[in-house]
């Protein structure tokens, strides 16, 4: 790629393409944005670099860290309120996750419950690359590169009713059943075994999968009744992505620690962190002194400069409540309307993400054989014809910049059309859709 305005990206050959994905879920205010690089150029030539080890810190970053706790609003629960006052902050969302395993059982052994180890997370999540993070991720491809996961990691089944429901079973009780799985798992590993749960609001790399509405609460009650940490991975979902600052403010949880990174600075550098929520926070600040964790480049004054123009940017746009109350509406109306296409068995989406799933036969549906990678038979279309979709397995699923008008999210659906269009005469040629 070699620039990019608004929602639209080019290549070297100077083709312009609708990047549904923005970017890689990052780039949330659009490309282009001045005041983003006015910021950096500024602060470098303030103060482009100073480390946070030692008690010092600096202006951009204390900044930062005072607006990201006012937009991580608190939450009331049976053991008081969840404040979130504390941030640390890294360069991604992998080095955050990193950074929470070691939090989560620091804080376990100052707890004086140095047996509390395990961490559960989902198969099929995403929580980053380095060995951490892939071990907290439930990627297969991932796992088999580098053994692992590291010991103390366990996975359970992603609330993913599609392909995980019963015959006939609703949204609402596979919900249920769904976060029943986390009991399961921390009854057999031993309630005084399990340090904490790891999940994101809605899974994104694993392909756009969106919990029914009950498994959060669900979810919620299951900590909540074994004491166990709960870590909301929001590296796609927070900064308006789902119409909320935070993601867990839309689904109504209550969790200890949450990661954040890509959109914080729209992607234009690189910053990453975590929420720390005061039950955490006070045991490791009151009980644990000093913490002796940090990178070189942890509250970096020229990404935190960025990302305070980049919310201020989202503030002053109303971009959050536009996503919640007029954009995803719209979204969801269109992208539904792909539901009568001859490819398309399914059609989901929460706030400004979206997925589709292609099937060969609809009623019942009949699932292309994994053989064909018929999702990277769209993509190639989708590529070629100046529209980037991201294809996990058969799902096909987009993640637009947050400013795109309606005009252009009507463009975005015709584009999405006549590319499973070219997909489904493709199939027909090569013999595995009926004409
Ligand atoms: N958590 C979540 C929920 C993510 O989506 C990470 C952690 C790791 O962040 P860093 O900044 O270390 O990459 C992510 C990253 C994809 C894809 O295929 C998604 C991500 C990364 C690479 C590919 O959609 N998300």
């Amino acid at each position: 790629m070699k620039r990019a305005e608004g929602v639209y990206v080019w290549d070297s050959e100077g083709k312009k393409i609708f990047d549904a994905m923005s970017g890689l879920w990052c780039v949330n205010v659009g490309y282009g944005r001045q005041e983003l690089a006015d910021a950096a150029s500024r602060q470098m030539m303030e103060l482009p670099y100073y480390n946070s080890f030692f008690q010092t810190t600096n202006v951009p970053a204390v900044k930062l860290a005072h607006k990201l706790s006012q937009l991580a609003t608190p939450v009331m629960g049976p053991d008081g309120e969840r404040r979130f006052d504390h941030v640390f902050f890294s360069s991604s969302g992998s080095e955050s996750n990193d950074s929470n395993l070691r939090m989560v059982r620091r804080y376990w052994d100052l707890m004086g419950q140095p047996q509390r180890k395990t961490v559960i997370a989902r198969k099929n999540a995403y929580h980053g690359s380095t060995v951490a993070g892939a071990s907290l991720g439930g990627m297969v491809g991932m796992h088999e590169q580098g053994d692992l996961p590291i010991p103390g990691i366990v996975h359970i089944e992603q609330p993913y009713h599609f392909e995980n429901a019963h015959p006939g079973e609703s949204p609402a009780a596979f919900g249920i059943r769904a976060a029943g799985w986390l009991e399961e798992k921390i009854l057999e590993l031993g309630p005084d075994k399990v340090a904490a749960f790891i999940a994101e609001p809605v899974q994104g790399a694993g392909g756009v999968i969106i919990p029914p509405d009950t498994y959060w609460p669900e979810i919620q009650r299951i900590v909540d009744q074994y004491g166990i940490l709960l870590i909301s991975d929001e590296v796609i979902c927070a900064f308006g992505r789902l119409g909320y600052w935070f993601a867990y403010q839309k689904f109504g949880y209550r969790p200890d620690l949450i990661t954040f990174a890509k959109a914080v600075t729209s992607g234009y550098v690189p910053l990453g962190g975590v929420m720390v929520g005061n039950r955490v926070a006070q045991t490791l600040i009151d009980k644990g002194g000093e913490l002796n964790h940090g990178y070189t480049i942890s509250s970096h004054p020229v990404a935190c400069a960025v990302a305070l123009a980049n919310l201020e940017i989202m503030e002053r746009e109303h971009l959050v409540d536009r996503v919640r109350e007029e954009l995803a509406p719209y979204l969801a109306r269109a992208f539904h309307g792909l539901a009568d296409h001859p490819l398309v068995g399914l059609t989901e989406t929460s706030g400004l993400v979206a997925g589709l799933v292609l099937v060969q036969e609809k009623n019942p549906v009949k699932s292309f054989a994994s053989e064909l990678a018929v999702g990277m038979i769209c993509r190639k279309h989708c590529f070629a014809n100046g529209l980037i979709m991201r294809a996990v397995g058969d799902r096909m699923i987009i993640a637009p910049p947050l400013i795109c008008s309606l005009a252009q999210i009507d463009e975005l659906i015709r584009l999405i059309r006549h590319c499973l269009d070219l997909t489904l005469n493709e199939l027909r040629q090569l013999g595995h859709m009926k004409a």
